[in-house]
Protein backbone atom coordinates (compact mmCIF):
# COMPACT_ATOMS: atom_id res chain seq x y z
CA UNK A 1 0.00 0.00 0.00
CA UNK A 2 1.22 3.61 -0.78
CA UNK A 3 0.36 5.07 2.61
CA UNK A 4 2.80 2.46 3.82
CA UNK A 5 5.41 4.03 2.54
CA UNK A 6 4.80 7.05 4.82
CA UNK A 7 6.39 6.32 8.28
CA UNK A 8 5.32 9.77 9.81
CA UNK A 9 1.81 8.99 9.55
CA UNK A 10 2.55 5.87 11.63
CA UNK A 11 2.04 7.75 14.98
CA UNK A 12 0.28 8.15 17.30
CA UNK A 13 -0.54 11.53 19.72
CA UNK A 14 -2.77 11.50 22.76
CA UNK A 15 -2.24 7.51 22.88
CA UNK A 16 -4.50 7.76 19.45
CA UNK A 17 -3.55 6.61 15.96
CA UNK A 18 -2.38 10.18 14.07
CA UNK A 19 -5.10 11.43 11.46
CA UNK A 20 -3.00 13.52 9.46
CA UNK A 21 -5.32 16.39 7.50
CA UNK A 22 -2.93 19.29 7.59
CA UNK A 23 -1.26 17.88 4.17
CA UNK A 24 -2.00 21.72 2.88
CA UNK A 25 0.12 22.82 5.56
CA UNK A 26 3.19 20.30 5.09
CA UNK A 27 2.32 16.68 3.51
CA UNK A 28 4.22 13.54 5.09
CA UNK A 29 7.45 11.99 3.37
CA UNK A 30 7.64 8.75 2.11
CA UNK A 31 10.77 6.56 3.09
CA UNK A 32 12.14 6.96 -0.60
CA UNK A 33 12.54 10.83 -0.02
CA UNK A 34 13.83 10.24 3.83
CA UNK A 35 16.08 7.53 2.47
CA UNK A 36 17.61 10.35 -0.18
CA UNK A 37 18.23 13.03 2.26
CA UNK A 38 19.72 10.34 5.08
CA UNK A 39 21.78 8.62 2.28
CA UNK A 40 23.66 12.38 1.39
CA UNK A 41 24.78 12.68 4.65
CA UNK A 42 25.99 9.22 5.19
CA UNK A 43 27.12 8.06 1.85
CA UNK A 44 28.33 11.32 -0.12
CA UNK A 45 28.17 13.94 2.11
CA UNK A 46 30.34 16.90 0.52
CA UNK A 47 30.00 20.48 -1.24
CA UNK A 48 28.65 20.55 -4.14
CA UNK A 49 29.90 22.01 -7.70
CA UNK A 50 33.51 22.96 -6.44
CA UNK A 51 35.16 20.04 -5.16
CA UNK A 52 37.45 17.70 -7.62
CA UNK A 53 37.20 14.80 -5.01
CA UNK A 54 35.31 11.61 -5.74
CA UNK A 55 32.29 12.96 -3.00
CA UNK A 56 31.52 16.28 -4.30
CA UNK A 57 31.10 14.54 -8.11
CA UNK A 58 28.37 12.51 -6.11
CA UNK A 59 26.42 14.79 -4.29
CA UNK A 60 26.76 17.14 -7.48
CA UNK A 61 25.85 14.65 -9.82
CA UNK A 62 22.95 13.63 -7.32
CA UNK A 63 22.10 17.83 -6.57
CA UNK A 64 21.85 18.30 -10.98
CA UNK A 65 20.49 15.13 -11.37
CA UNK A 66 17.11 16.48 -8.71
CA UNK A 67 16.93 19.23 -10.94
CA UNK A 68 16.29 17.30 -14.14
CA UNK A 69 13.67 15.12 -12.12
CA UNK A 70 12.00 18.39 -10.96
CA UNK A 71 12.28 19.90 -15.00
CA UNK A 72 10.66 16.92 -15.95
CA UNK A 73 7.97 17.13 -13.86
CA UNK A 74 6.57 19.99 -14.99
CA UNK A 75 7.71 19.42 -18.28
CA UNK A 76 9.81 22.82 -18.23
CA UNK A 77 12.40 22.80 -21.62
CA UNK A 78 15.61 22.66 -19.96
CA UNK A 79 16.27 21.74 -16.23
CA UNK A 80 18.39 25.02 -15.83
CA UNK A 81 15.44 27.13 -16.14
CA UNK A 82 14.90 25.72 -12.58
CA UNK A 83 16.77 27.74 -9.67
CA UNK A 84 16.53 26.37 -6.39
CA UNK A 85 15.35 28.56 -3.64
CA UNK A 86 14.14 27.52 0.13
CA UNK A 87 10.56 27.34 -1.05
CA UNK A 88 7.18 29.33 -3.35
CA UNK A 89 8.22 32.62 -0.60
CA UNK A 90 11.35 33.08 -1.76
CA UNK A 91 10.85 32.44 -5.42
CA UNK A 92 8.36 35.05 -5.67
CA UNK A 93 10.44 37.43 -3.50
CA UNK A 94 13.58 36.86 -5.80
CA UNK A 95 10.99 37.61 -8.72
CA UNK A 96 9.49 40.53 -7.15
CA UNK A 97 12.90 41.75 -6.39
CA UNK A 98 15.23 41.39 -9.45
CA UNK A 99 12.46 40.86 -12.76
CA UNK A 100 9.87 42.80 -11.49
CA UNK A 101 11.65 45.69 -10.04
CA UNK A 102 13.73 46.38 -13.17
CA UNK A 103 10.56 47.08 -15.15
CA UNK A 104 8.85 49.24 -12.70
CA UNK A 105 8.44 53.59 -12.49
CA UNK A 106 6.10 55.37 -10.45
CA UNK A 107 2.59 54.93 -11.23
CA UNK A 108 2.53 51.53 -12.72
CA UNK A 109 0.52 48.17 -11.57
CA UNK A 110 1.03 45.02 -10.42
CA UNK A 111 -2.09 42.67 -10.29
CA UNK A 112 -2.70 40.07 -8.06
CA UNK A 113 -5.78 38.15 -6.77
CA UNK A 114 -7.97 38.68 -3.99
CA UNK A 115 -7.27 34.95 -2.58
CA UNK A 116 -3.40 34.78 -2.45
CA UNK A 117 -0.93 33.95 0.10
CA UNK A 118 0.77 36.31 2.22
CA UNK A 119 3.89 35.59 0.40
CA UNK A 120 1.63 36.51 -2.93
CA UNK A 121 0.89 40.23 -1.93
CA UNK A 122 3.84 41.34 0.79
CA UNK A 123 6.37 41.02 -1.52
CA UNK A 124 4.69 43.11 -4.13
CA UNK A 125 3.10 45.56 -1.62
CA UNK A 126 6.97 46.10 -0.33
CA UNK A 127 7.93 46.39 -3.91
CA UNK A 128 5.18 48.83 -4.04
CA UNK A 129 6.61 51.07 -1.47
CA UNK A 130 10.18 51.68 -2.93
CA UNK A 131 8.87 51.99 -6.36
CA UNK A 132 5.45 54.20 -6.06
CA UNK A 133 3.83 51.40 -8.23
CA UNK A 134 0.08 50.36 -7.04
CA UNK A 135 -1.23 46.90 -6.37
CA UNK A 136 -4.64 46.03 -7.73
CA UNK A 137 -6.82 43.11 -6.79
CA UNK A 138 -8.84 41.21 -9.15
CA UNK A 139 -11.92 40.07 -7.51
CA UNK A 140 -13.82 36.77 -6.39
CA UNK A 141 -17.21 35.84 -5.95
CA UNK A 142 -19.09 33.74 -3.10
CA UNK A 143 -17.88 30.50 -4.14
CA UNK A 144 -14.38 31.91 -3.89
CA UNK A 145 -13.88 32.13 -7.40
CA UNK A 146 -12.23 34.96 -9.42
CA UNK A 147 -13.96 37.21 -11.49
CA UNK A 148 -12.35 36.79 -14.91
CA UNK A 149 -14.82 38.97 -16.51
CA UNK A 150 -12.80 41.98 -14.60
CA UNK A 151 -9.59 41.22 -16.14
CA UNK A 152 -10.04 43.33 -19.22
CA UNK A 153 -10.68 46.44 -17.39
CA UNK A 154 -7.81 45.50 -14.39
CA UNK A 155 -5.04 45.09 -17.12
CA UNK A 156 -4.12 48.51 -18.26
CA UNK A 157 -0.96 50.09 -19.65
CA UNK A 158 0.52 50.68 -16.84
CA UNK A 159 0.32 46.96 -15.59
CA UNK A 160 3.64 45.09 -15.32
CA UNK A 161 3.13 42.29 -13.64
CA UNK A 162 0.61 39.79 -12.61
CA UNK A 163 0.87 37.30 -10.01
CA UNK A 164 -1.47 34.78 -9.10
CA UNK A 165 -1.89 31.34 -7.44
CA UNK A 166 -2.53 28.02 -8.53
CA UNK A 167 -4.72 26.49 -5.60
CA UNK A 168 -5.56 28.72 -3.17
CA UNK A 169 -4.52 27.00 0.21
CA UNK A 170 -7.73 28.20 2.33
CA UNK A 171 -10.43 27.76 -0.01
CA UNK A 172 -9.10 25.14 -2.47
CA UNK A 173 -10.18 26.85 -5.30
CA UNK A 174 -7.99 25.81 -9.06
CA UNK A 175 -7.92 29.01 -10.86
CA UNK A 176 -8.01 29.11 -14.87
CA UNK A 177 -4.01 29.89 -15.00
CA UNK A 178 -3.94 28.80 -18.08
CA UNK A 179 -6.73 31.52 -19.27
CA UNK A 180 -5.56 33.86 -16.98
CA UNK A 181 -1.59 33.81 -19.06
CA UNK A 182 -3.39 33.98 -21.94
CA UNK A 183 -5.47 37.24 -21.39
CA UNK A 184 -2.31 39.08 -19.83
CA UNK A 185 0.57 38.11 -22.57
CA UNK A 186 -2.17 39.69 -25.15
CA UNK A 187 -1.80 42.75 -23.28
CA UNK A 188 1.77 41.78 -23.29
CA UNK A 189 1.87 41.53 -19.18
CA UNK A 190 4.23 38.65 -17.81
CA UNK A 191 2.61 36.37 -14.79
CA UNK A 192 4.23 34.31 -12.30
CA UNK A 193 1.96 31.23 -11.14
CA UNK A 194 2.04 30.65 -6.93
CA UNK A 195 1.98 27.09 -7.66
CA UNK A 196 2.61 26.03 -3.48
CA UNK A 197 -0.13 23.76 -3.38
CA UNK A 198 -0.69 22.59 -6.90
CA UNK A 199 2.09 20.44 -7.47
CA UNK A 200 0.92 17.74 -4.61
CA UNK A 201 -2.57 17.27 -6.11
CA UNK A 202 -2.12 17.87 -9.71
CA UNK A 203 -0.45 18.00 -13.59
CA UNK A 204 1.63 20.78 -13.88
CA UNK A 205 3.26 21.73 -17.57
CA UNK A 206 4.98 25.15 -17.86
CA UNK A 207 5.60 24.81 -21.15
CA UNK A 208 1.52 24.54 -21.88
CA UNK A 209 0.68 27.10 -19.42
CA UNK A 210 3.05 29.60 -20.97
CA UNK A 211 3.65 31.19 -17.67
CA UNK A 212 6.83 33.73 -17.61
CA UNK A 213 7.34 32.01 -14.02
CA UNK A 214 6.42 29.22 -11.84
CA UNK A 215 7.14 28.56 -7.98
CA UNK A 216 7.12 25.60 -5.91
CA UNK A 217 7.98 24.42 -2.29
CA UNK A 218 9.08 21.00 -1.98
CA UNK A 219 7.66 20.11 1.48
CA UNK A 220 4.23 20.49 0.13
CA UNK A 221 4.40 17.80 -2.83
CA UNK A 222 6.40 15.04 -0.41
CA UNK A 223 9.76 16.52 -0.51
CA UNK A 224 11.99 18.05 2.61
CA UNK A 225 11.36 21.24 4.07
CA UNK A 226 13.16 24.48 3.24
CA UNK A 227 13.50 23.58 -0.46
CA UNK A 228 11.62 24.70 -3.71
CA UNK A 229 11.85 25.86 -7.18
CA UNK A 230 11.43 29.02 -8.61
CA UNK A 231 10.96 27.90 -12.78
CA UNK A 232 11.43 30.97 -15.20
CA UNK A 233 11.28 31.46 -19.36
CA UNK A 234 15.03 31.75 -20.67
CA UNK A 235 14.78 34.74 -21.75
CA UNK A 236 13.73 36.29 -18.38
CA UNK A 237 16.62 34.49 -16.49
CA UNK A 238 19.03 35.38 -18.75
CA UNK A 239 18.38 38.81 -18.74
CA UNK A 240 17.75 39.55 -14.53
CA UNK A 241 20.18 40.93 -12.75
CA UNK A 242 21.41 38.63 -9.74
CA UNK A 243 19.81 38.68 -6.37
CA UNK A 244 21.85 37.63 -3.62
CA UNK A 245 25.59 37.44 -4.18
CA UNK A 246 28.24 35.15 -3.06
CA UNK A 247 30.00 31.91 -4.35
CA UNK A 248 28.55 30.63 -6.77
CA UNK A 249 26.92 32.84 -8.71
CA UNK A 250 30.15 34.53 -9.85
CA UNK A 251 31.92 33.10 -12.72
CA UNK A 252 35.12 35.79 -12.02
CA UNK A 253 35.90 38.24 -9.31
CA UNK A 254 38.00 41.28 -8.82
CA UNK A 255 37.79 44.45 -6.47
CA UNK A 256 36.99 46.65 -9.26
CA UNK A 257 34.04 44.22 -10.89
CA UNK A 258 32.19 40.54 -10.84
CA UNK A 259 31.29 38.32 -13.89
CA UNK A 260 27.88 36.38 -12.94
CA UNK A 261 27.54 32.87 -13.71
CA UNK A 262 25.63 31.59 -16.17
CA UNK A 263 21.59 30.20 -14.95
CA UNK A 264 20.73 29.30 -13.07
CA UNK A 265 23.62 29.49 -10.92
CA UNK A 266 23.66 32.73 -10.83
CA UNK A 267 20.83 32.62 -8.47
CA UNK A 268 22.33 30.40 -6.04
CA UNK A 269 24.80 32.47 -4.30
CA UNK A 270 25.90 30.04 -1.46
CA UNK A 271 25.96 26.68 -0.46
CA UNK A 272 22.62 25.38 -0.94
CA UNK A 273 20.05 22.72 0.95
CA UNK A 274 21.83 20.10 -0.96
CA UNK A 275 19.93 17.25 1.48
CA UNK A 276 16.85 19.11 0.27
CA UNK A 277 17.43 19.38 -3.13
CA UNK A 278 18.09 15.67 -3.24
CA UNK A 279 15.15 14.90 -1.42
CA UNK A 280 12.96 17.07 -3.88
CA UNK A 281 14.89 15.28 -6.49
CA UNK A 282 13.35 11.77 -4.91
CA UNK A 283 9.82 13.34 -4.25
CA UNK A 284 9.00 14.07 -7.94
CA UNK A 285 10.40 10.35 -9.33
CA UNK A 286 8.02 8.94 -6.09
CA UNK A 287 5.19 11.51 -7.96
CA UNK A 288 6.07 10.12 -11.64
CA UNK A 289 6.27 6.86 -10.36
CA UNK A 290 2.59 6.69 -8.55
CA UNK A 291 1.17 8.74 -11.53
CA UNK A 292 -0.16 12.18 -10.96
CA UNK A 293 -3.35 10.95 -13.20
CA UNK A 294 -3.78 8.13 -9.98
CA UNK A 295 -2.84 11.23 -7.30
CA UNK A 296 -5.32 13.44 -9.11
CA UNK A 297 -8.18 10.88 -9.02
CA UNK A 298 -8.17 9.85 -5.58
CA UNK A 299 -7.90 13.26 -4.79
CA UNK A 300 -11.07 14.39 -6.60
CA UNK A 301 -12.92 11.45 -4.54
CA UNK A 302 -11.91 11.94 -1.41
CA UNK A 303 -12.85 15.56 -1.91
CA UNK A 304 -16.17 14.76 -2.74
CA UNK A 305 -16.53 11.96 -0.17
CA UNK A 306 -14.98 14.66 2.81
CA UNK A 307 -17.50 17.20 1.13
CA UNK A 308 -20.71 14.96 1.53
CA UNK A 309 -20.35 13.82 4.62
CA UNK A 310 -19.04 17.50 6.13
CA UNK A 311 -21.90 18.76 4.91
CA UNK A 312 -24.11 16.77 7.05
CA UNK A 313 -23.07 18.63 10.16
CA UNK A 314 -25.33 20.90 11.76
CA UNK A 315 -24.12 24.61 11.48
CA UNK A 316 -21.34 23.50 9.12
CA UNK A 317 -20.62 26.07 6.37
CA UNK A 318 -17.62 25.19 4.08
CA UNK A 319 -15.87 28.72 2.76
CA UNK A 320 -14.57 27.98 -0.16
CA UNK A 321 -17.07 25.92 -3.28
CA UNK A 322 -15.31 26.81 -5.83
CA UNK A 323 -16.86 24.55 -9.04
CA UNK A 324 -13.04 23.67 -9.77
CA UNK A 325 -11.68 22.82 -6.72
CA UNK A 326 -8.70 20.40 -4.77
CA UNK A 327 -8.71 18.61 -1.86
CA UNK A 328 -9.24 21.49 1.00
CA UNK A 329 -12.07 21.98 2.99
CA UNK A 330 -11.95 24.95 5.07
CA UNK A 331 -15.19 25.57 7.49
CA UNK A 332 -16.39 27.08 10.31
CA UNK A 333 -19.65 25.82 12.96
CA UNK A 334 -21.85 28.11 14.26
CA UNK A 335 -20.91 28.93 17.96
CA UNK A 336 -17.09 26.97 17.71
CA UNK A 337 -14.73 28.68 17.48
CA UNK A 338 -11.69 27.39 15.02
CA UNK A 339 -9.03 27.46 17.72
CA UNK A 340 -11.07 25.67 20.59
CA UNK A 341 -12.60 23.01 16.91
CA UNK A 342 -8.57 22.55 16.28
CA UNK A 343 -7.84 21.87 20.40
CA UNK A 344 -10.27 19.15 21.16
CA UNK A 345 -9.50 17.78 17.73
CA UNK A 346 -5.93 17.29 18.59
CA UNK A 347 -6.59 15.48 21.37
CA UNK A 348 -8.57 12.78 19.54
CA UNK A 349 -5.15 12.41 17.41
CA UNK A 350 -6.42 14.88 14.34
CA UNK A 351 -4.21 17.57 12.88
CA UNK A 352 -6.13 20.08 11.14
CA UNK A 353 -4.72 24.02 10.76
CA UNK A 354 -6.82 26.74 12.28
CA UNK A 355 -6.57 30.51 11.89
CA UNK A 356 -6.72 32.51 8.87
CA UNK A 357 -4.03 30.12 6.95
CA UNK A 358 -1.81 33.32 5.72
CA UNK A 359 -4.95 34.85 3.34
CA UNK A 360 -6.02 37.19 5.86
CA UNK A 361 -8.21 39.10 2.89
CA UNK A 362 -9.65 35.66 1.47
CA UNK A 363 -11.32 35.36 4.83
CA UNK A 364 -11.91 39.14 5.80
CA UNK A 365 -14.26 38.81 2.04
CA UNK A 366 -16.04 36.19 3.88
CA UNK A 367 -16.57 37.89 7.25
CA UNK A 368 -14.71 35.39 9.36
CA UNK A 369 -11.70 35.85 11.42
CA UNK A 370 -10.41 32.01 10.97
CA UNK A 371 -11.67 28.79 9.46
CA UNK A 372 -10.80 25.32 10.80
CA UNK A 373 -9.08 23.85 7.89
CA UNK A 374 -9.00 20.29 6.55
CA UNK A 375 -6.71 18.90 3.70
CA UNK A 376 -6.11 15.91 2.07
CA UNK A 377 -3.69 13.80 0.29
CA UNK A 378 -3.95 10.78 -1.65
CA UNK A 379 -2.78 8.38 1.48
CA UNK A 380 -6.05 9.70 3.38
CA UNK A 381 -8.97 7.17 4.23
CA UNK A 382 -12.47 6.85 4.25
CA UNK A 383 -12.18 5.61 7.67
CA UNK A 384 -9.89 8.65 8.63
CA UNK A 385 -12.44 11.07 7.01
CA UNK A 386 -15.63 9.00 8.76
CA UNK A 387 -13.36 9.76 11.93
CA UNK A 388 -12.87 13.20 11.44
CA UNK A 389 -16.71 13.86 10.75
CA UNK A 390 -17.52 11.72 14.04
CA UNK A 391 -15.14 13.81 16.11
CA UNK A 392 -16.24 17.25 15.21
CA UNK A 393 -19.83 16.27 15.45
CA UNK A 394 -18.41 15.37 19.55
CA UNK A 395 -16.74 19.09 19.31
CA UNK A 396 -19.72 20.32 18.31
CA UNK A 397 -21.77 19.41 20.55
CA UNK A 398 -19.89 19.74 23.50
CA UNK A 399 -19.70 23.99 22.64
CA UNK A 400 -23.50 24.37 21.66
N1 LIG B 1 0.91 27.65 2.84
C1 LIG B 1 -0.53 26.61 4.50
O1 LIG B 1 -0.74 26.08 5.60
P1 LIG B 1 6.46 28.32 1.61
O2 LIG B 1 6.24 28.58 3.08
O3 LIG B 1 7.36 29.32 1.00
O4 LIG B 1 6.82 26.93 1.30
O5 LIG B 1 5.02 28.50 0.93
C2 LIG B 1 4.29 29.66 1.11
C3 LIG B 1 2.97 29.53 0.42
C4 LIG B 1 2.77 30.24 -0.77
N2 LIG B 1 1.64 30.11 -1.47
C5 LIG B 1 0.65 29.30 -1.06
C6 LIG B 1 -0.58 29.16 -1.88
C7 LIG B 1 0.79 28.56 0.14
O6 LIG B 1 -0.19 27.75 0.52
C8 LIG B 1 1.97 28.71 0.90
C9 LIG B 1 2.12 28.00 2.22
C10 LIG B 1 0.90 26.91 4.09
O7 LIG B 1 -1.45 26.88 3.75
C11 LIG B 1 1.65 27.57 5.20
S1 LIG B 1 1.06 29.18 5.56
Amino acid sequence: MLRDQFPGLNVTVHGKPLVYLDNAATACRPQRVLDAVQEYYTRFNANIHRGVHTLSEIATERFEGARESMARLINAPSARQLVFTRGSTESINLVANTFARERLSAGDEILISYMEHHSNIVPWQLLCQQTGAVLKVIPMNERGELRLETLDELITERTKMLAVVHVSNSLGTINPVKEIIAKAHAREVPVLVDGAQALPHMAVDVQDLDCDFYTISGHKMYGPTGIGILYGKMEHLEAMPPWQGGGEMIAKVTFERTVFNHVPAKFEAGTPNIAGGIGLGAAAEFIMDVGMDKIQARDAELLAYATEKMQAIDGLRLIGTAACKTAVNSFVIDGVHPHDLGTVLDHYGIAIRTGHHCTMPALQFFKVPGTARASFAFYNTHEEIDYFVDCVQKAREMFT
